[in-house]
């Protein structure tokens, strides 16, 4: 949770540098997205809404790929194809998101019911924000999840705005959990600033989808401290009072001194924690910086065995661009490919 959101103060200011090109924070959302993921097993799989790049760490996404990923540069294992911030990492069955909200949830519910047919026990945590509650892929994809008994867990960080949408103005049902009943689930209003809860229901819901039991939709009630992104101003649309409130019940505060109170974490220790990881990223930082962009002709490759004609033809009028406005590296123009 601290590491997510060193990086995330990091992250922010290389934006406002002009070094990265987008960034999406999850301040004041780090229990609900850390310790619900925390509850799945490495076969199972996550399907992020927007704002899940830290439980991406924590299932195993290096560090240096997580800013490689912020870069777009040559280490970047979307290839820059993503726009930054859109995290993948295929070793720990974390697809790629995109930015067409609740598409992930019928692709989750899919993918679910395809390792239920395979006899697999792999879960599919599935996670969206309270904006994608309005979706129709939220609708279509609990509607067939119920009927199926998809092994999947519907994870609704709900946090309280959908850009400049106050999720009371989202829906006129009592609450976001009670959406469960009609698709025959059950649903749960879990407080998303406590990580010890958060780690509780989603490991509940997720013991039950792969006891055959079927799914739930887990509601994670939480505040999104910061913008929307980093192209967004929220103080245009709602009151610093509002925040001020939500700042009280801080989520890595909240932990921290349940952890000083049991004894497993000693004064001091957090400080030098903390101090830890910004020397770990600040040092990531440095490396990636200084890593070259991604090779322009990985522009046409991957698609087809071989780059047909159509595309070859751009591609050699892109380079031509390129070369006379100093883009191109070595091998750029280099082709066939
Ligand atoms: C289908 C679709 N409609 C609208 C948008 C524009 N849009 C981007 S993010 C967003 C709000 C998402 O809110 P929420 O689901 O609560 O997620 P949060 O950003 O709060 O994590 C909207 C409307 C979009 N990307 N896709
Ligand atoms: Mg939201």
């Amino acid at each position: 949770m601290l590491r997510l959101r060193c990086l995330d103060e990091r992250m922010l200011k290389l934006q406002r540098a002009g070094r990265v090109g987008f960034v999406g924070t999850a301040r004041g959302l780090e229990a609900a997205i850390c310790a619900s993921a925390a509850a799945l097993e490495p076969q199972d799989w996550l399907w992020s809404g927007l704002r899940e790049g830290g439980a991406a760490l924590l299932r195993g996404l290096p560090l240096a790929e997580y800013i490689a990923q912020m870069y777009c540069n040559s280490n970047d294992t979307a290839k820059g194809r993503q726009m930054c911030n859109h995290f993948q990492h295929k070793a720990s069955h974390y697809p790629s998101w995109s930015s067409v909200i609740g598409t992930q949830i019928p692709q989750g519910v899919g993918a679910a019911w395809a390792a239920k047919q395979r006899g697999s026990k792999e879960v599919h945590a599935i996670y969206f924000g309270d904006g994608a509650t309005s979706s129709n892929g939220f609708h279509s994809g609990l509607n067939f999840a119920g009927l199926w008994r998809a092994p999947c867990v519907f994870v609704c960080i709900d946090n309280g705005w959908a850009i400049s949408v106050p999720s009371a103005a989202q829906t006129a049902a009592k609450s976001f959990a009670a959406k469960a009943s009609a698709y025959g689930m059950s649903g749960v209003d879990v407080d998303g600033n406590d990580a010890v809860a958060c780690y509780g229901a989603t490991r509940a819901a997720i013991d039950a989808a792969r006891a055959g039991k079927g799914p739930t939709l887990v509601v994670l009630k939480s505040y999104r401290m910061l913008g929307h992104s980093s192209s967004d101003d929220p103080s245009k649309y709602r009151s610093q009072d509002e925040v001020d409130a939500w700042a009280r019940k801080d989520p890595i505060e909240r932990f921290a001194s349940q952890l000083e109170r049991s004894g497993a974490l000693k004064t001091g220790e957090r400080a030098a924690l903390e101090a830890r990881l910004f020397d770990e990223i600040d040092a990531e930082i440095h490396r990636q910086e200084a890593a070259p962009p991604m090779a322009l002709r990985t522009l046409v490759e991957d698609v087809y065995a071989e780059v047909p004609r159509h595309l070859r033809l751009q591609y050699n009028a892109f380079i031509e661009v390129a070369q006379r406005l100093g883009h191109a590296q070595k091998g750029d123009g280099a082709f066939p490919l």
